[in-house]
């Protein structure tokens, strides 16, 4: 079987040629037998030119080629030639039937892409470049065709046989087999072609759309898990609802199903009508699911549910455009979330992530704009750029436009573009053509990295009453640019006075101009500095800047500590609030890590004003108690190592425990009560108002758990065991084990062992119970994570395990990943550089998801770089490295 060893290479935007031929349809009969695959494929090719080409390249990797016919007649090796990668037909003709068949093996196929086996179940994977290692194809989203395939295989082994589209025919066949027969009626890139084969149950329900039809819903999952299908099942159906609702959009086949797998490399696939989803997206009950995975599986269901519209009805014309169909879509299920729950706290959520994680993307080796300009491997490019900021990217547009105008573009795009494939521009376009408004400029977003920092001075002058606001943008270098032109950015804003918000007035704008509300506006900036003068304003006031997060930025305004007291307190922008909160509480860890310098921190105090404004928060009825929590909860050490221009981890580890150990000693009576308040007897329900009760009570529980006293320790142990949600049950053993007190660590070991016999048989609780070992803060992390992958809940083929114990320890463990000096440091790189280097045989794509970390070391002083560095040195000279690892290794050096 040829391997597909070929070099990685880069693939520029630039050089796009549309398809020479197109697949009008698309035959596929796919044998599967014990061992192997025989997929028997018939293709109608039509050149798109009146001129044939004189060779025409089908893409193919890991295919044992067994035959091949054009028009019903074999073909002569002259007539064709396999290389690394592709089967090339010379002279072709201008329109042709090609007849392949190939043979593969599931079994074998570790890279969870193509089609492979997870346990006892056949599923396919083949976004981005997975159908070539189905059968010889062209493998590109804008080749777009109506699909036919019959699955067979044996029907003991496989009662299920299912694929894109509608059931046409079904039967018995010879020798314990039976065959499936499916049609697709939608033209489709082939990435979005799926089959299952296996043994599943199924959980069934109905919709009936918007227009009066009916159609079929249907989970399948093991047999075992058929009492965890009811919040997939729900959110599907609120899915389908509210688009049609804020989207116009029905659904349109007969039959939605969704297929739940293990060994999935991602969360989940909206291929056309068969969904495949990794089990962590799908499953969920209260007493094994925490309020997380419930809020994850609704998003996440709703997020493929929403590709069927944006990305597979109107798709990507190439893969430079990913962000085309995912930035959209995961705005639509932002916004679709947002309804189903609290809106400000789903953005201060959405927020975080962007900032700890799409930032210091942004900031590393492997920048690059949401539309890349090249990639040498696409895989690695479904990053928090395209997907975060390239929702953030379509929400500015939404926000420009105010909802009206928006769904009026959104309309157009969909209408105009129904069934093609399609560029970024073209999404711009419609939005602009619907509105009337020249996005231009606003282009830049699409197309330059690297996150733009408006600096903002202002300035009151008490005799004219006039308040000037100046901000200037500059965007840092990243590797694909260092001069950037400026980008198109709405900065929501308004001023608080002594009293309440101020009017805004705002010179040049004609009365008309102002909003309704005239206490709240969006300034738009187009250059590198612009002027903002606002007249009638009556005293100086606090401004509250870029409400909302109104556009994915770094801002730079020198508050003072009593101005961000005051916003924590009385703006009226929920977002900003908590961002005010979050800035007094960086400005005592920056006190503390200076501290840290000084050798001063034993005696660390924090500046009061931060308590006063926990203690007015505490005392605020009508504050939602999920915006109180995140209020409460000091910045991780992820989010303070982007503020930090040489990240010290050991320093910011221990500035942020000394801040939080002082805040749980002066609030300790308010924690007390609200720890306290835990009711067993009270029924779970995944709702808003629930997850933020329980949020605020564990954080609580959080907080006393730093230095506990005896009865401290006795109501998290209460909560442990009595517990009817894992949500309060994982938050409890939780806060016993990250516990330092000596006298709570047997404890802590005995509860571990005993939830690890309590829950042994659900994978899912135990990737929770391995991924809250990796991240414990306390010493000898790396030992204890080494012990985990001997552990045998641990299995080094399923992605779930991986990310929860590799993945974890390195990106959520900074203290024990970096260690203590910089030869501990160094061990805790090797392990990763092991694992990756080990791990990268049998799965790429995930091998290069873990060596992130190890990419950011410029962001560490010397000693700690250097050994970060090494590491990468090692893995780059592997032999037979990716071509995943390979890049991302080689953009890092
Ligand atoms: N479109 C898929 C991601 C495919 C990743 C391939 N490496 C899931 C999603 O974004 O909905
Ligand atoms: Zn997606």
């Amino acid at each position: 079987m040829p391997e597909s060893l070929h070099q990685p290479n880069t693939v520029y935007l630039k050089d796009y040629q549309p398809p020479t031929y197109t697949i009008e349809k698309t035959y596929l009969d796919v044998a599967i037998h014990k061992g192997e695959t025989f997929v028997d494929s018939t293709l109608n090719l039509v050149c798109r030119d009146s001129d044939a080409p004189r060779e025409l390249a089908l893409a193919g990797e890991q295919l044992e080629l067994v035959s091949i016919a054009v028009d019903g007649e074999p073909l002569d090796k002259a007539q064709y030639r396999l290389e690394a990668g592709a089967l090339v037909l010379l002279n072709p003709k201008l329109s042709f039937q090609l007849q392949t068949v190939v043979r593969i093996e599931p079994e074998k196929n570790s890279s969870l892409e193509g089609l492979y086996r997870s346990r006892t179940i056949y599923c396919t994977q083949c976004e981005a470049e997975g159908f070539r290692k189905i059968t010889y194809y062209l493998d590109r989203p804008d080749v777009m065709s109506d699909f036919t395939t019959r699955i067979s295989a044996s029907k003991a082994e496989c009662p299920l046989l299912l694929s894109n589209g509608n059931l046409l025919e079904s039967g018995d066949l010879e020798n314990g087999r039976h065959f499936a027969l499916w049609h697709d009626p939608h033209k489709k890139p082939c990435y979005l072609f799926a089959l299952v084969a296996g043994d599943l149950s199924v959980v069934e329900d109905s919709f009936v759309t918007a227009s009066g039809r009916n159609v079929e819903l249907k989970i399948f999952v093991e047999e075992k898990d058929l009492d965890k299908c009811a919040h997939a099942m729900n959110s599907l159906k609120s899915a389908m609802r509210w688009d049609e609702k804020v989207y116009g959009r029905e659904y349109d086949l007969d039959i939605f199903m969704i297929v739940a797998v293990d060994d999935f490399n991602m969360g989940a696939m909206e291929n056309k009508g068969l969904n495949i989803f990794n089990t962590s997206c799908v499953l969920a009950k209260p007493e094994t699911t925490t309020d997380a995975g419930f809020q994850r599986v609704e998003g996440v269901v709703a997020h493929e549910y929403f590709h069927n519209w944006s990305g597979n009805r109107v798709t990507c014309r190439d893969w430079f455009q990913l962000s085309l169909k995912e930035g959209f879509t995961v705005y639509r299920d932002a916004e679709f979330s947002a309804d189903m729950g609290s809106p400000t706290v789903k953005r201060v959520e959405d927020v975080t992530l962007l900032r700890t994680h799409q930032f210091a993307e942004d900031a590393g080796p492997m920048a690059h704009p949401i539309r890349p300009a090249s990639y040498m491997e696409i895989s690695n490019f479904y990053t928090l750029t395209v997907y975060e900021k390239g929702c953030e990217v379509v929400r500015m547009l939404a926000n420009l436009l105010g909802p009206e105008l928006f769904r009026k573009g959104t309309d157009l795009y969909f209408e105009r573009h129904d069934g093609q494939a399609v560029t970024t521009e073209d999404f711009v376009q419609a939005l602009a053509d619907a509105s009337d408004r020249d996005f231009s400029l606003f282009q830049n977003w699409y197309n330059q990295a690297g996150t733009p920092e408006l600096t903002v001075t202002d300035h009151y002058d008490e005799n004219s009453r006039q308040y000037t606001l100046t901000i200037k943008q500059f965007t840092p270098p990243t590797p694909e640019c260092t001069d950037k032109q400026p980008f198109h950015i709405p900065v929501a804003m308004g001023l608080l006075g002594e009293a309440g918000e101020l009017a805004l007035n705002l010179e040049g704008n004609t009365p008309e101009d102002l909003p309704s509300d005239n206490t709240h506006m969006v300034l738009e900036l187009t250059e590198a500095e612009q002027t903002f003068v606002f007249t009638n304003v009556p005293e100086r006031p606090v401004p509250s800047l870029l409400r909302g997060f109104s556009a994915p930025v770094k801002l730079k305004y020198e508050y003072s500590r009593d101005d961000l007291v005051k916003l924590s307190l009385h703006d009226s922008d929920g977002f900003n609030r908590y961002e005010a909160c979050q800035k007094l509480a960086m400005a005592v860890i920056d006190d503390a890590l200076h501290a840290y310098t000084c050798d001063e921190l034993e005696h660390f105090t924090p500046d009061a004003r931060l308590l006063q404004v926990y203690r007015s928060l505490l005392l605020e009825s009508e504050l939602d108690q999920a915006m109180l929590a995140y209020m409460l909860i000091l910045p991780s050490e992820g989010y303070i190592a982007e503020q930090q221009d040489v990240i010290d981890p050991i320093a910011i580890h221990e500035a942020r425990r000394v801040v939080a150990a002082a805040i749980a000693s002066a609030l300790r009576s308010q924690f007390q009560r609200l720890a306290e308040s835990f009711d067993p007897a009270q029924e779970y329900k995944p709702v808003a108002r629930d997850i933020a009760a329980r949020l605020i009570r564990n954080t609580a529980l959080d907080y006393l758990m730093i230095k506990p006293s005896e009865s401290n320790t006795n109501t998290c142990l209460a909560q442990l065991n009595q517990a009817n949600n894992m949500t309060d049950e994982l938050a409890a053993l939780t806060a016993l084990v990250n516990c330092d007190a000596p006298a709570v660590k047997a404890l802590a070991e005995k509860q571990l062992e005993a939830f690890y016999q309590k829950w042994h048989h659900e994978p899912l609780v135990i990737n929770s119970w391995l991924a809250l070992q990796a991240r414990n803060a306390r010493p000898g992390g790396l030992e204890r994570t080494k012990a985990l992958l001997d552990h045998p809940a641990y299995d080094a083929s399923n992605p779930n395990k991986i990310r929860s114990v590799i993945g974890v320890f390195s990106n959520a463990n900074p203290v024990n990943f970096h260690g203590g000096t910089a030869q501990d440091s160094a061990a805790g790189y090797k392990f990763l550089a092991d694992q990756v280097i080990a791990l990268d045989r049998k799965n790429p794509q995930i091998a290069a998801r873990l060596l992130t970390p190890l990419t950011r070391w410029r962001r560490y002083a010397e000693s700690r770089g250097q050994a970060m560095y090494q590491e990468l040195l090692r893995i780059n000279e592997t032999a037979g490295l990716s071509p995943d690892c390979s890049e991302i290794v080689t953009k890092s050096l």
